[in-house]
């Protein structure tokens, strides 16, 4: 495939221009009637997403994208998750894979900007701390453990991104329907202690964090992202810099070996393959810090409207939100009572109740809502409900959080389709 500077991999190029990919992936451009032929990068390329030989490649009809790679099974180490993009890679969960209380590293999601480090040694790896602190440092994973408490949460992590693919006129970006979030378990040293060690001066007022993935360009140097957090977040004592997802090393897509997890703020802000974590005196100017990245309208904005890129504000706290994770949509039971469960969470507030309701919103039930096992990890939910008569329902969820907000039935339209919390719903048929 050529080199794309831009996030386009075969997803986008099919969706987009599928004439255009196949030309590209297939050489169709001289016999636009005629069977292609796979041409070599193209060949490696489709032969690597559904991971061997393709024997009969040259049948491939036109405007066809393997069935194997929207599906599944694609990326080693994960399982039943849905390929979203392939460059950079991009994968989301469908919510009954989410039912675990803690999700395993098999169904974490993945969202890359750019290509992620090769052949990653963690006994060489290291950690700079700099700018704006009284002692800089460079550690390695061991001087961490040694030198630090070693801690293990569960947190939430969730894509700013997550819920676009609901969003009308659609936002461009990778269509994430609902599985753009996780709660595994994350075991590291707290960010917080390691700044305090390092002495944060009085000028500092936001971090900037580096990782050693590339950018799709393949230009040296250049950074795919770049994102911080103001000091006073960054002092939260929920932020980890992991080295294992689950008891075991973190998975080579989900930021081997060692990653920031910044619970409750958008997933961006928790950079996987961690270099360096650097104290500024400015709110960071990284890639993906501005113009419409992770950034909303400071005011509500009609659907599809322009928006000043001088009126965008970088997004903070993720908002109240749920997921029904059993069961799955389309369920289909000859029974009327149906155990119904999920988990639910909200940024860095916690979740009061959450209720679900079975008339399209006209009455809701309350659910029983467990703690977070620990601050930022979600809340597990269920109830047993019954269903008045046979025929067609629709089970939705909404939480409300601490403060008393809810989610919405609709979500405030916003350019690039960020923060999309609209209700959860499941279709059920009880015959
Ligand atoms: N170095 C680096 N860190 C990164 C990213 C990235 O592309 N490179 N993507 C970010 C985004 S946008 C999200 S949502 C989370 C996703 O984490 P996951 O892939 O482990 O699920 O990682 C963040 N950290
Ligand atoms: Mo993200």
């Amino acid at each position: 495939m050529r080199e794309n500077t831009s996030e386009r991999g075969l997803f986008d190029l099919y969706r987009e221009d599928p004439d255009e990919a196949d030309r590209l992936l297939f050489g169709r451009e001289t016999y636009p009637d005629r069977r292609g032929f796979l041409r070599n990068a193209g060949l490696a390329a489709m032969g690597a997403l559904v991971g061997t030989a393709i024997p009969f490649h040259r049948n491939i009809p036109a405007h066809f994208v393997p069935v194997a790679l929207a599906a599944q099974h694609t990326i080693q180490g994960k399982d039943g998750l849905t390929v979203l993009n392939d460059r950079p890679l991009c994968a989301e969960t469908p919510p009954h894979l989410l039912d675990d209380d803690i999700t395993p590293t098999s169904r974490h999601f993945v969202r890359n900007n750019g290509l992620p480090p090769e052949d990653v040694d963690a006994a060489s790896w290291r950690l700079t701390i700099d700018g704006l602190v009284e002692n800089p440092m460079t550690l390695s994973i061991d001087d961490l453990k040694r030198q630090f408490d070693v801690v293990t949460e569960a947190l939430t992590l969730e894509c700013g991104g997550n819920g676009r693919a609901f969003f009308d006129p659609p936002a461009k970006g990778n269509q994430w329907t609902y599985g753009a979030v996780a709660c595994s378990e994350w075991t590291g040293v707290r960010l917080a202690d390691v700044l305090k060690v390092a002495g944060v001066k009085n000028d500092a007022v936001y971090t900037a964090h580096v990782g050693a993935d590339t950018h799709l360009s393949g230009k040296d140097g250049k950074l795919p992202i770049s994102r911080g957090i103001p000091i006073e977040k960054a002092m939260n004592e929920h932020n980890l810099i992991a080295f294992a997802q689950n008891g075991r090393a973190i998975h080579p897509m989900n930021g081997a070996p060692l990653r920031l997890v910044v619970p409750g703020w958008p997933g961006s802000c928790s950079q996987k393959w961690l270099t360096r974590i650097w104290l500024r005196d400015r709110v960071h100017d990284g890639p993906k810090m501005g113009g419409t990245s992770y950034r909303i309208p400071n005011r509500t904005v009609a659907p599809g409207a322009k928006v000043a890129k001088k009126d965008f504000i970088i997004i903070q706290a993720m908002p109240v939100k749920s997921l029904i994770t059993s069961p799955a949509t389309d369920h289909k039971t000859s029974d009327k009572a149906l155990r119904v469960r999920g988990h639910a969470w909200a940024g860095d507030r916690k979740v009061d109740a959450v209720r679900l309701s079975i008339d399209f919103g006209a009455t809701w039930i309350e659910t029983t809502l467990d703690d977070p096992v620990n601050d930022h990890a979600w809340q597990n939910w269920h109830t047993t409900i019954t269903f008045p008569r046979t025929g067609y329902y629709e089970i939705w969820a909404r939480a409300i959080d601490s403060r008393g907000v809810g989610q919405p039935h609709a979500v405030s339209w916003n350019p690039k389709g960020y923060l999309n919390n609209s209700m959860h719903r499941v279709a059920v048929t009880v015959g």
